[in-house]
C-alpha cells in the first residue's frame, strides 16, 4: 500500500511509537516559532529548562500579535523576547516585520520538514509541504529543548481538487467549503492532504490559505504536495535549495475522501459567531456593511491585497464604511509599495494598518454597537473583536473590497474589474534586516510585568470541590481567556487570571479564588468541543492559578487538551453525554480515588448535590497521566 504525504514526514521524523492511526507516537520537530503573546511565556519555560541554547534546527520569534503597546508592557515584553532571542540562540523577528505564519512561510518554512508553533495557525506552513501543527507554548519550549513533540498518528482525510477558480472566487472560498462538510469540532487527531489536477492551479500563498483555515476545523494540519509551484514560490523568495518535491503515492488509501470542483464553487462566508457557519454570499446580499477589514494571516499575501486593490482602483470605499489593510508582512507591503497598489489602496479611501494582527485580535478595530464587520480573517467569534454586539462575517479579499465600495454585502462577481494578469511574482523584494540573529551574548531584560511560570501542586489525595462555572458547546479559548485589551497581561498570571471567563461570566475568577482558599478542588463543566480555537495555554494556566482542577466535559479539543496535561488540570470526559445536563452549577463534588483512578483512566465523579455517581473517562496519554500526576509538564522536567 502507498503511503500519504503526512505519513512519509511522519516516518521520517519518527521517534517512538508505532506509525499506526491512532497510535500516541512522538516526532522529532526540525523548525520552531513563537509569537510574543505566547512566546513569553514559552522562553520562561525553556529558561527554566537552565539549557544554554535551543537545540532545534531553527527557531524563530516573531513579534506581531501585541504592537499597540498602551502602556509599558508590551514594550517590555518584546525587550525580553529581544535579549533572551539573543542569549538562547533564537532569531528574533521585531514588531514591523509581519505576522508569523506569513513572514516565516516568505522565509523559512521548507516541504518535508517538521514545525511546531505556539500559534494555532503553524499550519499555514502546510501549504508549502511542511507538517506544521500548533501547540501551547510549553511543548514548543520542550520542542527548542531539542525533545520530541507528541500526537496522535491521525486520521488523514484526502481532499481532492478538481478543475480551476473562476474570477472572483479565491482560495478563501475553498476553505469556507471544507469548513461547510466538516464544521468546528470532530475531526481531532486528523490532517488535510489536497491531492487532484486542482491543486496545481494554486500559487503557494493561496494553498496557505487553505492551511491556514483548517485549524478552524480542528485538524492536526493540512498538507499540499510540494510541485512545481512550490519550486517557483521558493525560487521567487530566493531559497530554491531548500525544494524538496513530495507528494502522496498514487495508491496512498485515505481514511475519507472530500472531492472539491473548482470550477463549480461560489463566494461564500462564514457567519457570526463561528467560521463553521457558512452560507453564500448570494444569500446575504444586501445586508448593510458597517467595517471591512483586509488582512490577518489568512489572507494578506501580496496577491491578496492586489486582486484587493485591483476591484477598489478607481473607486471609493462607501461614506458608511470604515476600511482597513494590514499587509501581511514587509514584504508585502515594500511590494504594494513599489507597484502602486498601496497608493491605490490609499486613494480608495483605505486605512492602512501595521503589518500586525492587529484587528484579528481584538487589539483594535474594535467595530461599533450591533455593526456588521467583513473580515479576510479567520475566527469570529464572539466578542473576539472587542464589541460583543457586533456580528462579524470571514470573507475573501474580493468579497471584502467589492462590499466596501458599496456599502452593502456585495457578491465579487459583479465587479468588472479584470484579475486574470494577477499571478504570483517570480522574484520578491528580499531584505531581512527586521531579522535579528543570535549572538549569546545579552543580558536578559525583565521588566516588571514579567513573571515566573505558574507551578502546578502533584494530584492530591482527595479532589473535592464544586462546580466553579457551567459552560455549554462550543466554549473557545476566546471565552476562557480574553485577548483583544487584555493582551499584554500575558506574561502576569496573577494579574490576567482576573479576566478568566471575562464575556462569559465576569464574576468566575472571584468565586474561583474563593474556593481556593478554602483549600477546594474546583472543577469546570462544560459541553462538546471545549477549548476550540487559540493555542493560547493562559486558557490552561490561568484556570489552574484559579484553582481549577478538572475540566468534565463532552469533548475537549486537541491543542487545549495538551495544556490542560501540561499544566495539570484533568480533562475528563462524560462516559454518557447525558450526564452533562444533570450537574449544576455551584453543584458540590468530588472525584473518587483519583490517583489509583488516574492509572486506570476510569474517574467516578459523586455529584455530592445530587447524590449521584457519574462516570467519567479521562482523556490522556499514558506519557500525560505521569504529568497529571505530578501537576504538570514543569514539575516533571524537573523531578
Ligand atoms: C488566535 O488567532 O487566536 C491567536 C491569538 O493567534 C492564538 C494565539 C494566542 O492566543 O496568543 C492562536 O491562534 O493560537
Ligand atoms: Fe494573528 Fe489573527 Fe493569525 Fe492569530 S489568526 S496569528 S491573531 S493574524
Amino acid at each position: 500500500m502507498g503511503q500519504t504525504q503526512c505519513y512519509k514526514i511522519l516516518s521520517e521524523h519518527l521517534v517512538s511509537g508505532e506509525l499506526k492511526r491512532g497510535e500516541s507516537i512522538s516526532i522529532k520537530i526540525d523548525q520552531t516559532l513563537t509569537q510574543d503573546a505566547t512566546g513569553t511565556m514559552a522562553y520562561l519555560e525553556f529558561e527554566s529548562m537552565n539549557l544554554d541554547k535551543v537545540q532545534n534546527e531553527l527557531a524563530v520569534s516573531y513579534v506581531d500579535h501585541n504592537t499597540v503597546q498602551v502602556g509599558f508592557e508590551n514594550a517590555d515584553d518584546h525587550e525580553y523576547l529581544r535579549t533572551v532571542a539573543d542569549k538562547k540562540g533564537v532569531i528574533y523577528s521585531r514588531a514591523g516585520n509581519g505576522i508569523c505564519h506569513q513572514v516565516h512561510l516568505e522565509r523559512f518554512a521548507l516541504p518535508g520538514k517538521t514545525l511546531l508553533g505556539s500559534d494555532s495557525h503553524t499550519p499555514t506552513a502546510g501549504g508549502i509541504g511542511s507538517f506544521a501543527a500548533g501547540a501551547g507554548g510549553l511543548d514548543v519550549a520542550l520542542a527548542m529543548a531539542g525533545k520530541p513533540f507528541s500526537i496522535i498518528a491521525p486520521r488523514v482525510v484526502e481532499i481532492r481538487l478538481h478543475g480551476k477558480l473562476q474570477p472572483f472566487v479565491s482560495a478563501k472560498d475553498v476553505i469556507l467549503k471544507v469548513l461547510e462538510r466538516f464544521g468546528v469540532k470532530g475531526n481531532v487527531n486528523t490532517v488535510f492532504e489536497y491531492t487532484g489536477d486542482g491543486v496545481k492551479t494554486l500559487s503557494v500563498p493561496e494553498r496557505a490559505t487553505i492551511a491556514n483555515m483548517g485549524a478552524e476545523c480542528g485538524v492536526t494540519t493540512s498538507l499540499f504536495p510540494s510541485d512545481e509551484n512550490t519550486r517557483a514560490f521558493l525560487k521567487a523568495q530566493g531559497r530554491e535549495d531548500g525544494f524538496v518535491p513530495l507528494s502522496a503515492d498514487d495508491d496512498a488509501e485515505y481514511d475519507d475522501l472530500f472531492e472539491i470542483d473548482l470550477s463549480s464553487l461560489e463566494p461564500l462566508a462564514a457567519c457570526p459567531h463561528s467560521p463553521g457557519n457558512i452560507k453564500p454570499v448570494t444569500s446575504l446580499k444586501g445586508m448593510k456593511v458597517d467595517q471591512v477589514l483586509i488582512g490577518s494571516c489568512t489572507n494578506s499575501s501580496y496577491m491578496d491585497l492586489k486582486r484587493a486593490a485591483r476591484i477598489l482602483s478607481g473607486h471609493h470605499v462607501a461614506p458608511t464604511v470604515s476600511l482597513g489593510v494590514a499587509p501581511g508582512s514587509r514584504e508585502v507591503l515594500l511590494m504594494i509599495t513599489e507597484d502602486g497598489t498601496l497608493e491605490t489602496l490609499i486613494k480608495a479611501g483605505a486605512r492602512i494598518l501595521e503589518s500586525a494582527c492587529g484587528f484579528c485580535i481584538g487589539n483594535h478595530q474594535s467595530p461599533g454597537t450591533d455593526s456588521v464587520s467583513l473580515r479576510t480573517s479567520n475566527r469570529n467569534f464572539y466578542a473576539r473583536s472587542g464589541t460583543a454586539s457586533a456580528n462579524l462575517y470571514l470573507v475573501s479579499p474580493e468579497t471584502a473590497a467589492a462590499s466596501a465600495i458599496t456599502g452593502i454585502f456585495t457578491d465579487p462577481r459583479e465587479c468588472n474589474a479584470n484579475l486574470s494578469d494577477i499571478t504570483m511574482p517570480e522574484k520578491f523584494i528580499i531584505d531581512d534586516s527586521m531579522f535579528i540573529m543570535p549572538t549569546y551574548s545579552l543580558d536578559i531584560k525583565r521588566g516588571p510585568n514579567i513573571g515566573e511560570p505558574p507551578e502546578n501542586t502533584a494530584l492530591p489525595e482527595v479532589v473535592k470541590g464544586h462546580a466553579v462555572i457551567k459552560v455549554g458547546d462550543k466554549i473557545t479559548t476566546d471565552h476562557i481567556m480574553p485577548a483583544g485589551a487584555r493582551l499584554k497581561y500575558r506574561s502576569n498570571i496573577p494579574h490576567y487570571a482576573q479576566f478568566v471567563f471575562e464575556s462569559v461570566d465576569p464574576a468566575f475568577p472571584e468565586r474561583a479564588k474563593a474556593y481556593k482558599e478554602k483549600g477546594e478542588s474546583g472543577f469546570i463543566i462544560a459541553g462538546n468541543s471545549y477549548g476550540q480555537g487559540s493555542s493560547r495555554e493562559h486558557a490552561a494556566i490561568c484556570p489552574m492559578y484559579l484553582g481549577i482542577r478538572a475540566v468534565c466535559a463532552v469533548s475537549i479539543e486537541r491543542i487545549h487538551q495538551a495544556n490542560l496535561c501540561n499544566f495539570g488540570i484533568l480533562p475528563l470526559l462524560f462516559e454518557n453525554e447525558e450526564d452533562y445536563g444533570k450537574i449544576e452549577e455551584g453543584d458540590e463534588l468530588e472525584l473518587l480515588s483519583p490517583l489509583s483512578s488516574l492509572s486506570s483512566g476510569s474517574f467516578t465523579l459523586r455529584d455530592l448535590t445530587k447524590n449521584l455517581d457519574i462516570p467519567m473517562r479521562l482523556f490522556a496519554s499514558e506519557a500525560q497521566k505521569e504529568m497529571l500526576r505530578v501537576g504538570g509538564r514543569l514539575n516533571e522536567e524537573k523531578a
